[in-house]
């Protein structure tokens, strides 16, 4: 993390962020996603024209309802909870407006946010056996260089006690009822030990304020752990010395069904994945070199190698990796291929950290499929020549 004081953003580009105004997707050029529900995952196909950073209008969007309409004026982040010296209550909190967000010293962190579900879809169209839950392929993750406050040091500007154990971050959307059940606003109980790691409370993505969808004024970005963690349209934080729960810690984001325990702990880091920046059944030219480029990520390591296959996984060649930016985000490669005749490949591609950890050919199964880290069959089709 880079520290620095004296965030400024330019001011004018609040009202061309169309902070405040209708929500939706409307800032997201239709092209370059696939729609999803209240969902829209980015399309790998069109990540060969990305640097880096994915831009705000290309960043997935997941949400539970939709994208409330905030303004920056009136809003405050209030922290209340026995966890902060003098115990103040949800009533009377403690509370910084947008502006004091904004002056307090700033942290830039460039890492990436992934649903716990992508890459679900395949499980059932590679493993055979359908889960719950939006069938995202692989473009539910996206990389951004974020700004903000460290949470830690919101939280001992609150008056932190060393007794405190937990925090529960508090959306401001719509609560989400789903089956007729009201689960209340979307939160999740984070353990203070990640709080005061490298959380941020961050309001600006990529040098830009917050695109209303991806949590206008403030969000939450935790670094490596599952995108349920960082909650956007980031609204209050109570701080415990209890440990807490919510439906998003004891019925979601836990793995169930399958060969898992009933009682599975509440997921934390995300595992290891890859994926290319290609279409599913991609055209390329027969007997030409093509050059293949990807990306491989992992929660809680840098990206040490990556294998790529042509042939369904008989035989691997290693990618040429460039150098990672940063630990919590991902690693691009490239691999030079030559179709040697007409007809369909199954490209792979296979990462390993640095914890010595490597893709799975298979997954074991959970009902709301989660985590899926198998390497994923790429079939392409090779044409001419
Ligand atoms: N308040 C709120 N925060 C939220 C969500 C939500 O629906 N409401 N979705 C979560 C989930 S499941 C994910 S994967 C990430 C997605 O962040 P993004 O929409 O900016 O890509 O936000 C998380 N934070
Ligand atoms: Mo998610």
């Amino acid at each position: 993390m880079t520290r620095r004081s004296g965030p400024r953003l330019d001011a004018r580009r609040l009202a061309r962020s169309g902070a405040g105004a209708a929500t939706g997707f409307r800032d997201r050029p239709p092209e370059g996603f696939i729609a999803r529900d209240t969902n829209a995952e980015m399309r790998w196909d069109t990540a060969t024209d990305l640097d880096y950073l994915v831009p705000g209008d290309r960043f997935f969007v997941r949400n539970h309802t939709t994208t409330p309409a905030i303004d920056p004026q009136t809003w405050r982040l209030s922290i209340y909870g026995d966890g902060l010296s003098g115990s103040p209550s949800p009533r009377e909190p403690l509370s910084f407006s947008y502006h004091e967000l904004r002056q307090m010293p700033s942290v830039d962190l460039t890492c990436a946010i992934e649903c716990t579900g992508n890459g679900r879809g395949f499980f059932a169209t590679q493993q055979g056996t359908p889960t719950t839950g939006t069938p995202w392929t692989l473009g539910a993750i996206g990389v951004a260089r974020w700004r903000g406050v460290a949470l830690g040091d919101l939280l001992q500007r609150a008056g932190l006690l060393s007794s405190a154990e937990e925090v529960m971050p508090v959306g401001l959307d719509a609560p989400y009822v789903d089956d007729g059940i009201d689960h209340g606003r979307v939160r999740r109980p984070l353990p203070i030990a990640k709080a005061l790691d490298d959380v941020l409370v961050a309001y600006a993505m990529n040098g830009e304020l917050l695109p209303p969808d991806s949590g206008f004024p403030a969000r939450l970005v935790v670094p490596g752990w599952v995108g349920i963690a960082s909650t956007k349209w980031l609204g209050s934080i109570e701080v415990s010395r209890q440990p807490l729960t919510s439906p998003w810690n004891t019925v979601f984001y836990r793995m169930t069904g399958g060969d898992y325990p009933p009682d599975s702990p509440p997921l934390t880091t995300l595992p290891v994945k890859s994926a290319f920046e290609l279409a599913i059944g991609a055209r390329l030219p027969a007997r030409r070199p093509t050059v293949l480029h990807g990306r491989s990520w992992s929660g809680t390591a840098r990206i040490r190698g990556v294998e790529v296959s042509a042939d369904g996984g008989r035989h691997w060649t290693l990618a040429r990796l460039s150098p990672p930016e940063s630990p919590a985000a991902w690693t691009r490669w490239e691999l030079a291929w030559t179709p040697p005749s007409p007809g369909v490949y199954e490209l792979r591609a296979r990462a390993t950290d640095s914890g010595g950890v490597t893709q799975p050919d298979s997954v074991p199964y959970n009902s709301a499929g989660y985590h899926f880290w198998a390497v994923v069959r790429h079939p392409v089709t090779a044409v001419g020549g």
